[in-house]
């Protein structure tokens, strides 16, 4: 498999391109760049994966709501850090119909300046916090980089951003740790691997004290950022003023955190588990998990049809999502290469043969195996194999994360990995941010940031040769 891959690595944009239409994930045509299509399959793919996390989330005390897209400036530019962060990024809406507007508005690229002065007329004391929030929603950022489908938009049609706010600093580092833990769960249910890395001083969420990110490695040796956790610290309470009364009658700012995950997560489900004929689904969250595909012979095509039916039945009566393929106008061959283009985790191919023998024939969609079981069998057998193809797919993607991380011991060693496009290259580091940039330029690549549960370090910085504080992750990031 991995092997494969490498031939595959050239490929892969071409690839994600090409597969993402013809599966009827998303037509990209659309003539504003950064902006997409979601398909009635891409979408229900969507649906089933924000499913997994609007279950974690609320599971533990978030509560979903809605907040508005526009931003006036004035609220927008109140933190000051934010807005040097975002200002380029937004895109404004400055006229109503032919009139100008007062004042100017952003959409959202991001919402701590629409929800901290709400959060202010909600929350007056301790008894009110904690208050943990989501919303599931369209940002917009005007994105300078290159833009590509699902990875790197200009609407984000499928931003997941939480927010909360707590009466102590040490509640919200707890929040930080909690969100991460809420993210990995997410990540290993759709089998994405991942690292997470406190990111560098110079490079955080703007307005943040720190932020932690999820990244993992696509086919060609790059990071994707596919999540981020950030301690806000006080910066957005006090810019709004926003206070609480403590529990000794004075009042304090809060204290606030953001995390968010995008459609790059759902990008990444499609890319790590994919091969050369196409998508291949986590079962758990496969629109279609199991596509059942006739065989006709001559003058058996009622027979097996019926037959075909009678398994479909069967499933969906044991809560599988199932899809009878009675196409008559094309061949099975033409339809095993169109459901294994889409990813369809198992296919049944219900024959003549399997009707007199009582069998059933499966094909598994993540390495090709075929194998049979009693009629008797099918729903358990369904499921096992099912739950097998899951383990596998997340194991293959645990085990192709873990292939492309590695540590050197000089600037010019990590250079030459990363330039052979290896993946995410650790080198020690002192913690300064002279030697931190000093790393970026010498490698000509991204610091990622340090592991986020410190390790203990052997080996000295790369640039000043001090003693090592740090394993600092480095690669080329898309
Ligand atoms: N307010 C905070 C927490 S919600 C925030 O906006 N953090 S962020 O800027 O890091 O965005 C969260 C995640 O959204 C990123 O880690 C990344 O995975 C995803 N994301 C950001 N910009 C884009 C984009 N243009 N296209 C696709 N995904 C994006
Ligand atoms: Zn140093």
């Amino acid at each position: 498999m991995i092997s494969e891959r490498k031939i595959w690595k050239e490929k892969f944009g071409e690839w994600f391109r090409k597969v993402i239409a013809e599966a009827g994930i998303l037509d990209y045509r659309y003539p504003i760049k950064g902006c997409g299509v979601w398909l009635p399959y891409g979408f229900k793919l969507r649906r089933n994966i924000l499913g997994i996390i609007r279950k974690l989330l609320d599971e533990s005390g978030h509560e979903e709501m809605l907040f508005p897209l526009l931003i006036p400036e004035d609220l927008f530019a109140r933190e000051s850090m934010h807005i040097k962060g975002f200002e380029e990024e937004a895109y404004w809406v400055t006229h109503g119909g032919s009139t100008k507007l007062s004042v100017k508005m952003a959409l959202r690229p991001t919402s701590e300046t629409v929800i901290t002065p709400m959060a202010k007329l909600w929350i007056r004391s301790h008894a009110d916090l904690p208050l943990k929030i989501y919303q599931i929603a369209s940002i917009f950022r005007y994105e300078t980089k290159a833009t590509k489908p699902l990875i790197r938009v200009r609407e984000v049609t499928t931003f997941k951003e939480a927010h909360t706010f707590h009466a102590s600093h040490e509640d919200a580092l707890k929040q930080v740790r909690e969100a991460i833990k809420i993210y990995k769960k997410f990540f290993d249910e759709i089998g994405i691997p991942y690292i997470v890395s406190q990111r560098p001083e110079w490079d955080k969420f703007a307005g943040a004290v720190s932020s932690y990110a999820f990244d993992t490695v696509l086919p060609d040796g790059r990071t994707l950022q596919i999540g981020t956790v950030h301690d806000l610290g006080q910066s957005f309470a006090k810019a709004f003023d926003l206070t609480f009364e403590t529990t000794i009658g004075g009042r304090e700012h809060v204290w606030q955190t953001s995390y968010g995950i995008s459609e790059r997560g759902i990008a990444a489900v499609l890319i790590l588990h994919g091969d050369d004929h196409g998508l291949v689904l986590p079962p758990n969250i496969a629109p279609i998990q199991v596509i059942i595909i006739p065989i006709p012979y001559k003058d058996m095509e009622e027979l097996v049809n019926e037959a075909g039916k009678k398994v479909e039945n069967e499933l969906k009566e044991g809560g599988v999502r199932v899809k009878l393929d009675v196409r008559s106008d094309i061949t099975p061959g033409s339809k095993f290469y169109e459901w294994e283009m889409r990813g369809v985790p198992l296919r049944i191919e219900v024959g003549p043969r399997d009707i007199k023998e009582r069998k059933v024939t499966f094909v598994r969609r993540d390495n090709f195996e075929k194998l049979s079981c009693e009629e008797s069998e099918l729903v358990e057998k369904t499921k096992s194999l099912l739950a097998d193809t899951r383990e596998n797919l997340r194991k293959r993607a645990g085990e192709w994360l873990n292939l492309h991380i590695c540590k050197a011991k000089s600037l010019d060693e990590a250079k030459k990995l990363i330039d052979s496009d290896f993946g995410i290259v650790q080198v020690p580091w002192c913690g300064k941010k002279e030697c931190g940039l000093e790393i970026e330029r010498g490698v000509n690549a991204r610091v990622l940031g340090v592991p986020s549960a410190k390790e203990k370090v052997a080996g000295n910085c790369v640039v000043c040769s001090q003693k090592g504080e740090f394993l600092v992750r480095l690669a080329q990031a898309y």
